[in-house]
């Protein structure tokens, strides 16, 4: 063989010995239902598409941890690799080194540095949901309700980005809402962590009217912990998380109101995307995207967007399952 060419067989998409295109999907922590929703729909889209999806994450929210299983599928030649980053920056090397290799890099969920990868997959607008979520405490507390918001890591952009548009929301049409604790508290995805918080917020801020918790697992979490200092349905709780998590809550009026989108679909139409840049059937300056059963969605500015925040309540939650 010529060994002239061989840098550029090497840069080429290299076919695993199935001979499909294959594509790592990573969560920001496995074992919990919001990531096994989203595998659910990266696996359909992989079935769908005729490529290997392997779905693969720490089993702590840990960005470390992340940046090693990066390296690892880099040194395995996978042709695309989309991630939920703990941690928008530290991840950045690790993404790089891949994109350098000729990996192709798409974040969902929670982006990375922008210039770390090509596409993020956003399930909808930071705005949108932040404002969802201020509305929904508004609707059901009033526009001058004391609230705090639980939160996940304060490492991880979808949570700050989402808090950051609550927090600019909230100033300009309810000027009067009050958010009791400025710096959210930490749950690290950590349901248990969620309950305990839940419980010493009560007594830390005894004027507290509304929490909202803003990982899929601290609000079920603050749920149980409201339930267990017996006032479950006294202290206003929404936030982020599944129909399958949260349809006891709402059915008890523990949680009037939760706020979210379809995992499922969010796992998807990273697929979608991921398999097309591989395959050159988009690229990172393309203005859309055509996915499948998702239909057409947008892409601005390297942003593919999924839809708009969706509202479950007792009317409602029965019609989902994920
Ligand atoms: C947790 C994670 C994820 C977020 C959901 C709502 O599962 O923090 O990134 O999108 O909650």
């Amino acid at each position: 063989m010529n060994l002239k060419i061989l840098p550029l067989l090497l840069s080429l998409p290299v076919l695993s010995l199935s001979g499909a295109i294959k594509i790592g999907v990573m969560p920001k922590i496995t074992g919990i239902e919001y990531f096994n929703a989203v595998e659910r729909g990266a696996k359909a889209a992989g079935v769908e598409l005729g490529v290997e999806v392997v779905f693969d994450g720490p089993v702590t929210n840990d960005v470390a941890k992340q940046s090693a299983l990066v390296e690892t599928w880099i040194a395995r030649r996978f042709d695309a690799i989309c991630i939920a980053p703990n941690d928008a920056d530290a991840i950045a090397p690790a993404l790089r080194k891949a994109r350098a290799r000729g990996i192709k890099v798409v974040t969902y969920d929670s982006d990375a540095q922008p210039a770390a990868r090509e596409l993020f997959v956003n399930q909808a607008t930071t705005a949108a949901i932040g404002k969802a979520m201020i509305d929904s405490v508004a609707r059901n507390v009033g526009p001058e309700a004391r609230y705090i918001i639980l939160t996940g890591s304060l490492t991880a952009a979808n949570q700050n980005n989402w808090m950051e548009e609550m927090e600019k929301y909230r100033r300009q049409h309810f000027p009067k809402m009050e958010n009791l604790s400025p710096t959210a508290k930490v749950t690290d995805e950590d349901q248990a962590l969620a309950t305990q918080v839940a419980i010493d917020s009560l007594k830390a801020y005894p004027n507290l009217q509304a929490i909202v918790a803003i990982t899929s697992v601290a609000l079920p979490g603050a749920a149980e912990g409201l339930m267990k200092a017996g006032v479950g349905g006294r202290i206003f709780l929404t936030g982020l998380s599944t129909p399958r998590s949260m349809s006891p809550y709402v059915k008890s009026g523990v949680v009037p109101e939760v706020v979210l989108w379809s995992p499922e679909d969010l796992g998807y139409l990273t697929v979608q995307a991921a398999v097309q840049l591989v395959r050159k059937e988009i690229t990172s300056g393309s203005r859309e995207l055509a996915a499948g059963k998702l239909g057409t969605k947008a892409i601005v500015n390297r942003e593919v967007l999924l839809g708009v925040p969706l509202i479950f309540t007792k009317a409602n939650i029965d019609d989902y399952n994920f």
